[in-house]
């Protein structure tokens, strides 16, 4: 796959495809272009049988500092109607395989917000977490208000949001937001770790519990425990099920097939 602003590399473990943002020079801010060569990437991978996880990561100074903030200059809200990002972002959203995102650097606004979009987060020591967008006297608009009050509760967020206030990696993994903090020469490689524990299971099994979790937070308990309960007997339909118990019985490792 050839993209101008990210690599792409579907094979860069055993079924693990990594995306790299390439936009050094300016913090791999996130342009209108970046964010559609992402969508079009993830959207191949996902669709992609050899891949059964994706990461999505920047470079050691930054995952990506945001939004760009010079494609805003000029702008107003009928050209962000007509512009309509919010597609792009819902797009990757509906991503069906695990997605992690490595980071290390600064991830902000946007940047933070994709982020928060992935399933899994594995940072450098050096990662920056913010949603610094007060000072353009704008908001957050792809998420930052409610995924992350969502991980990191009310008090943290409206700080960050509200004060602009950075936080550090080992105060994001205490607040909840990510999984884990590395040295920052590990941080990619604690990622394909990562996805390699996950590439290991059915699939099917790995979509649909993917698919349950995320109804967390689009529903209430009872709603969640309903879509929770049609994804588990899902579950049984697929000969990975069968597999997957019988191998447990004769004392050996499963062999998935993702059906
Ligand atoms: N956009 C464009 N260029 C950026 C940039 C950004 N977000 N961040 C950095 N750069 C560029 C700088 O302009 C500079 O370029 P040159 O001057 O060299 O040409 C280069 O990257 C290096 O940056 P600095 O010289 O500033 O580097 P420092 O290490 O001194 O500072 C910094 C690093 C990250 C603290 C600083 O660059 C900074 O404050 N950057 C802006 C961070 C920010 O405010 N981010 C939030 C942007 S607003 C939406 C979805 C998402 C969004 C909106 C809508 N929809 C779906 C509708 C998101 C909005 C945002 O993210």
């Amino acid at each position: 796959m050839e993209f101008k602003y990210i690599l792409v590399t579907p094979q860069y473990a055993e079924e693990i495809a990594l995306i790299q943002i390439n936009r050094p020079k300016e913090l791999n801010a996130l342009s209108l272009e970046v964010m559609g060569e992402i969508r079009d990437a993830i959207k191949t991978l996902d669709n992609d049988k050899s891949v059964k996880a994706i990461i999505l990561t920047g470079n050691e100074k930054a995952f990506a500092a945001g939004a760009d903030i010079k494609q805003m200059q000029g702008k107003g809200a009928i050209d962000m109607l007509a512009i309509d990002q919010f597609t792009t972002w819902d797009t990757i959203k509906r991503t069906k395989k695990p997605l992690i995102a490595a980071v290390s650097g600064f991830a902000l606004g946007g940047g933070c917000e994709l982020v928060m979009i992935c399933d899994m987060i594995i940072a450098s020591e050096t990662a920056k977490f913010g949603q610094p967008e007060i000072n353009l006297a704008i908001m957050p608009g792809a998420g930052g208000t409610q995924r992350l009050t969502r991980a990191v509760g009310k008090a943290l967020a409206m700080e960050m949001v509200l004060a602009g206030r950075f936080i550090t990696a080992h105060e994001a993994l205490q607040a909840g937001l990510i999984n884990k903090v590395v040295p920052v020469e590990l941080y990619l490689e604690e990622a394909v770790i990562l996805a390699k524990q996950i590439t290991r299971f059915s699939t099917v099994a790995v979509q649909l519990a993917k698919e349950s979790v995320n109804q967390a937070f689009n529903s209430t308990l009872d709603e969640g425990l309903a879509f929770e309960r049609k994804n588990f007997y899902m579950c049984y339909a697929s000969e990975d099920q069968k597999e997957g118990v019988q191998a447990f019985v004769d004392k050996r490792p499963a062999k998935f097939i993702g059906k």
